[in-house]
């Protein structure tokens, strides 16, 4: 369901494009993907996850679930990545040429990403402050999140884990196969939404040392779609150096340490 009733009568009176998002969210830099390839100009408004904003009543007075993105389209709000990149791309065929069930794949695969990133990417960082723990805790409504960041805390079930990479690895089988036929993109010769909702699922992915020798015509796909200049503009530039040097030094120790993602699933044995 894309397009939502906001009871947020500030959100109703906005003009234009009002993106909500953060820079290493996926599901931000699918949007950003979208509107870095229509060119389309947006006013950005950050939303700093690693500080709990959040669990701000400000922000989740703009999204009901307290999570990014949320678009604001001339006083419409849309929330959903893969519902929004819909939204946006109305009236562009190429991009529309989607498959649906590609769509629902990487809308279906979320979960199991944020879960792999927590573990092999955030675990890494230096832990927050207890009081901005305890705030969060006390203020974001989705109980869901609340209690993944306890379960995160306390240390994921290696079960989960597991869980988590076989079934990453069998959607990437998927796409690997759905590209075996020789066609340029994921739906077809037509770069489309299924492109765009699956790059920045494939980009963070390889930070955390996924290797892609399984899949090697997705990762033929991977190295073209890099070459894009959305790729810099909606992923890249987001990135900070630094943020991108300590995922690169924490996904190497854990490689060195035999606990990395590859370690898990079974999937590499
Ligand atoms: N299905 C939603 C998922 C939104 C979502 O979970 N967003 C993440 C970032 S990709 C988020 O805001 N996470 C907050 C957190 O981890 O605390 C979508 O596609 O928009």
């Amino acid at each position: 369901m894309p397009l939502i009733e906001t009871q947020n009568p500030a959100l109703k009176t906005l003009t234009g494009l009002h993106l909500w998002h953060a820079p290493l969210s996926s599901c931000s830099q699918r949007v950003r993907l979208v509107l870095s390839e229509l060119n389309r100009d947006f006013e950005s408004h950050l939303v700093n996850l690693e500080a709990g904003e959040h669990a701000s009543e400000a922000y989740q007075a703009i999204h009901p679930k307290g999570v990014v993105p949320a678009l604001v389209d001339d006083g419409r709000l849309y929330i959903e990545s893969v519902d929004i990149i819909q939204h946006l791309a109305q009236g562009h065929a190429d991009l529309m040429c989607a498959d649906a069930d590609l769509l629902a794949l990487a809308d279906g695969a979320q979960l199991d990403l944020k879960l792999l990133t927590f573990e092999f990417l955030f675990r890494g960082a230096p832990p927050p402050d207890p009081k901005q723990v305890q705030a969060f805790q006390e203020n974001h409504k989705n109980a869901w999140l609340r209690q993944f960041y306890r379960d995160f805390q306390a240390g994921f079930d290696r079960a989960r884990v597991d869980y988590a990479v076989r079934r990453t690895d069998a959607a990437l089988k998927l796409l690997d196969a759905r590209l075996a036929d020789g066609r340029k993109y994921l739906s077809g010769e037509a770069f489309s939404l299924s492109d765009i909702a699956w790059l920045p699922n494939i980009h963070r992915y390889a930070m955390m040392g996924w290797s892609y020798e399984n899949t090697p015509r997705l990762s033929a796909w991977f190295a073209g779609m890099k070459n894009r200049p959305s790729y810099g503009t909606a992923l890249i530039d987001w990135q900070p150096v630094e943020i991108r040097n300590a995922f690169a030094t924490y996904t190497q120790r854990r490689s060195e340490e035999g606990t990395d993602i590859r370690a898990f699933g079974g999937v590499y044995e």
